[in-house]
């Protein structure tokens, strides 16, 4: 089917439902359906359209994320693989692996990957706090990211793109080819608190809305216990749910204990540890008391659709502009 088709007559009886419960107009309506055409004419999403997919998911209450599913599914079905399947004698089974994922939000493959892998980002970030680094860190800072090329070319992520259980995990979740827009590193330091904007650097719980259907694989680099900043988040927040968790802002500690969701989650783990997040659940980084956190982090997506980075990463398995081509 053609994409414009499949996007529209997937997002119409969302944008109606919304409509009759007045929860959006129809000036909103026109507006994200222009959008939607001049997306699948250039591969550009306009600004506005951007910012108006971030506000459909959360006033549906993530079944915007569902409707989008649905049509990338139809769009870009996932290849047949020429693998064999995944051995099902595994412990714990794939389908139990994938039923963590898809009823939690989260799956964590402890020390998953080897730790001479992980060492070389390790060595690559210390490097980069020196002369390479992209921008030096003012002591407000507490992140600093390497360079996306040298995580392009780094062991860690060819193994990445080449491990069939993390490849099927995302296809499966996904229900669609993936395409991959975004592979970065980062060190979070362990500065004072008082100096850091939480909320800019990830610090704070929020859910990630830049693009319609996703999923992430954080791979640890460092280490991780309970005071060198580890990844926090709620489980189940993902589903389509009560409202007062899916608004697009930062939410304070205090007022995720206050909301009727499960209790939050820090993950701890050894260097190597695997976590395939889909964080439309609430989620954050916690800053490092001792010493820094490194982790790695690739983006599966089906469609650029949405914020306006990925492109540039051609050149890998991507037909970036599929959208548009077959159109
Ligand atoms: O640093 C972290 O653990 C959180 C990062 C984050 O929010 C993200 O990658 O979406
Ligand atoms: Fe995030």
């Amino acid at each position: 089917m053609e994409p414009l088709r499949a996007l529209t007559s997937a997002m119409l009886p969302l944008l109606r439902s919304l409509y009759d419960e007045g929860l959006i107009d129809s000036d909103f309506t026109q507006s994200f359906l222009s959008g939607l055409t001049h997306y699948c004419r250039t591969g550009i999403t306009p600004h506005y359209t951007y910012v108006q997919s971030r506000s459909l998911y959360c006033l549906s209450r993530g079944r915007y994320a569902l409707h989008a599913k649905a049509a990338f599914s139809v769009l870009y079905p996932a290849a047949a693989s020429q693998e064999p399947p995944l051995d099902p004698s595994v412990n714990p089974p794939y389908s139990d692996l994938f039923a963590i994922l898809k009823n939690t939000g989260y799956l964590i493959l402890p020390s998953y990957f080897c730790t001479s892998l992980v060492d070389e980002i390790a060595e690559l970030l210390d490097r980069a706090s020196h002369p390479d680094l992209l921008a030096p860190p003012p002591a407000t800072l507490a992140r600093y990211f390497l360079d996306g090329r040298k995580c392009l070319k780094s062991k860690l992520f060819q193994q990445i793109i080449q491990d069939k259980l993390i490849f099927q995990l995302v296809s499966d979740y996904l229900a669609c080819e993936p395409l991959i827009d975004l592979v970065t590193a980062w060190r979070l330091m362990p500065i004072d608190p008082n100096s850091v904007d939480l909320s800019a650097e990830a610090l704070q719980y929020h859910i990630d809305l830049d693009r319609a259907h996703f999923l992430k694989v954080f791979v640890y680099i460092t280490d991780v216990c309970e005071d060198s900043g580890p990844h926090t988040f709620v489980p189940r927040t993902h589903l389509a749910n009560a409202p007062s968790h899916i608004q697009d802002r930062r939410y304070m500690d205090h007022e995720i204990t206050s909301l009727s969701v499960d209790t939050p989650l820090s993950i701890l783990g050894f260097r190597g540890t695997v976590i395939i997040a889909d964080t439309h659940c609430l989620h954050k980084g916690t800053l490092p008391v001792r010493s820094h956190r490194d982790i790695f982090q690739v983006e599966f997506c089906s469609s650029l659709f949405g914020a306006p980075y990925g492109k540039d990463i051609l050149g890998l398995n991507q037909d970036i502009f599929r959208d548009v081509a077959s159109s």
